[in-house]
């Protein structure tokens, strides 16, 4: 179809190979700026990555969290960014003996990108300029970069004017890509924003601690998880940025009257403070993906009350400004529990990465059936009308937390010395509440352990036991019982579906 480029306008690989990187990186740079001016996250990068995350195999997805765990988007970028490299050096080389042809793969690269961000959930039509002009200025840079660097009819090959090209289109790029993430920065002034909130006190405050209700055990997990220890679980490959101002929250669907809230009207509503320990439905048997916090917010029940939920709708749809949804039993936000819109973890306004400026956060549910980041839509639907993202991918639709139990210390294959050794950790069955976690050693009778005072039946509770250890290698295993008097269940369970389960159990070697 193409014919091949004249022998005078050839370049040589290694040549049309940086020109190819140098237009890629170019185009990249100028599409940072571009997503900057128009005030959304579509670079090319970004839309790529967040379409490639969604289609990622649950296995892929598994590994690269056992791999890199919450390294995993960082390496997911290195990834797609090694990646263009790679496609974009080709290009340069394929363009650099066939000229058409690599002008239009060049080309190609910015319009999967386009097609990439136009098929984003909560996509705008202007999401796809970024890629597009990626497109034009990576075929007008390649375009540029092999014309200088055609040896032409002089014998001694490209001279200054292409070195002087070839380095002022790189030093560019860099600065349209600086300059369009500060744009970006600066457009949404997500930092800003959080400082200028003022949190509201509380009208009705979560009630004090009682005495005991932490232990002071060394290495056990701290009772309330500080907001940046805090696990991080979502699909966004750069944190979704919102406003107080631009955040408004619409309920709709199967409604009597459907209201939009915006952030002033939520802080004018009575603000409650709940004690609630939330956990991952990825969490494995004695995994770090649950933590505690004291959630400062606003009750959804009345919410649900005043906008007259119809009777036969089941299921609350929450969206996030970037589209991931999340589908909550009506049933659960109803019967009386702390259900919430969140905007203060610990006394500070959520951290972007846990949501700012506002989420939901149920007590007894995993957080991909609950805790909706970034809240921005709640529709009233039907299980049988809608299947939220996870559940879409297989999950189970409804998923109350089961009952687990955790070794914080001493940990997995630690080597302690012989005598009084503190064993301990947490415990949790949300709603349910804990009533009795027991250790035992190498398979022995199980020994109470000492519990932390119970708060409410939506936390966590510590616990410890003394073990008095002898030289050697041991295994030590622990289980919890809930309030209801339902021992924790043995029987190994992976975490999809719907929740891992079984006893943790760990190898430590006692010895001088
Ligand atoms: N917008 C959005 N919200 C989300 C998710 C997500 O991927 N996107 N993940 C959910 C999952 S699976 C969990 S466990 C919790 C985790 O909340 P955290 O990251 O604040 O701990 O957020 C939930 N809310
Ligand atoms: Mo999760």
């Amino acid at each position: 179809m193409s014919p091949t480029t004249g022998k005078s306008s050839r370049v040589g690989p290694v040549r049309a190979a940086l020109a190819g990187l140098v237009a890629a990186g170019l185009a990249l740079g100028v599409a940072e700026l571009v997503a900057g001016a128009i005030g959304r996250a579509v670079a090319p990068a970004i839309v790529v990555g967040g379409a490639a995350i969604d289609r990622t195999p649950r296995w892929l997805k598994e590994f690269a969290i056992e791999q890199f765990g919450e390294n995993d988007k960082n390496v997911l970028l290195t990834g797609i960014f090694v990646t263009v490299a790679v496609l974009a050096a080709v290009v340069g080389v394929i363009a650099g003996r066939h000229r058409r042809v690599g002008l239009v793969g060049a080309a190609l690269l910015g319009v999967v990108a386009a097609a990439a961000a136009a098929t984003r959930p909560q996509a705008h039509i202007i999401d796809v300029v970024p890629s597009l002009v990626a497109a034009v200025v990576a075929v007008v840079a390649l375009a540029g970069l092999l014309s200088v660097s055609a040896p032409g009819r002089s014998a001694e090959g490209p001279g200054r004017r292409a070195v002087l090209l070839t380095s002022g289109l790189a030093v560019a790029a860099g600065f349209a890509g600086v300059a369009g993430r500060r744009l970006q920065n600066l457009r949404t002034d997500v930092a800003a924003s959080r400082r200028a909130l003022r949190l509201p006190a509380p009208t009705t405050a979560a009630p004090a601690l009682p005495p005991g209700a932490m232990l002071d055990v060394n290495g056990v997990s701290a009772f309330y998880t500080a907001p940046a220890d805090f696990y991080r679980v979502d699909t966004a490959l750069s944190v979704p940025r919102l406003t107080t101002d631009e955040w408004s929250l619409k309920i709709h669907g199967m409604v009597e009257r459907e209201i939009t809230l915006d952030f002033d009207d939520l802080l004018a509503r009575p603000i409650v403070e709940n004690d609630i320990t939330m956990t991952c439905v990825s969490n494995e048997v004695g995994g770090g993906l649950v933590g505690t916090a004291r959630w400062l917010g606003v009750e959804l029940a009345p919410l649900l009350r005043e906008v007259g939920v119809d009777p036969n709708s089941d299921q609350l749809v929450g969206t996030s400004v970037d589209g991931m949804t999340i589908g909550t039993p009506v049933s659960a936000l109803m019967d009386g529990r702390a259900a919430m819109l969140a905007i203060a973890m610990n006394g500070e306004p959520l951290l972007p990465q846990h949501g700012f400026p506002c989420r939901m956060v149920v007590p007894g549910l995993y957080g991909y059936v609950s805790a909706t980041k970034w809240l921005v839509d709640l529709e009233l639907s039907r299980f049988d009308a809608f299947d939220p993202y996870w559940v879409r991918r297989g999950w189970e639709q409804q998923a109350p937390i089961k009952t687990s139990s955790r070794i914080d210390t001493p940990r997995p294959l630690a080597r302690v010395k012989p005598g009084k050794v503190a064993v301990a950790g947490v415990a949790w069955a949300q709603q349910r509440g804990i009533s009795k976690v027991e250790v035992r050693v190498d398979g022995g009778s199980w020994q109470e352990a000492e519990l932390s005072a119970r708060v409410n039946d939506d936390l966590w509770r510590q616990w410890v036991w003394t073990w008095d250890a002898a030289e050697g290698s041991h295994t030590l295993q622990v289980r919890a019982t809930d309030r209801e008097g339902e021992l924790q269940t043995e029987d190994r369970a992976e975490p999809f579906p719907n929740g891992s389960s079984g006893w943790q159990s760990i190898v430590v070697t006692v010895g001088a």
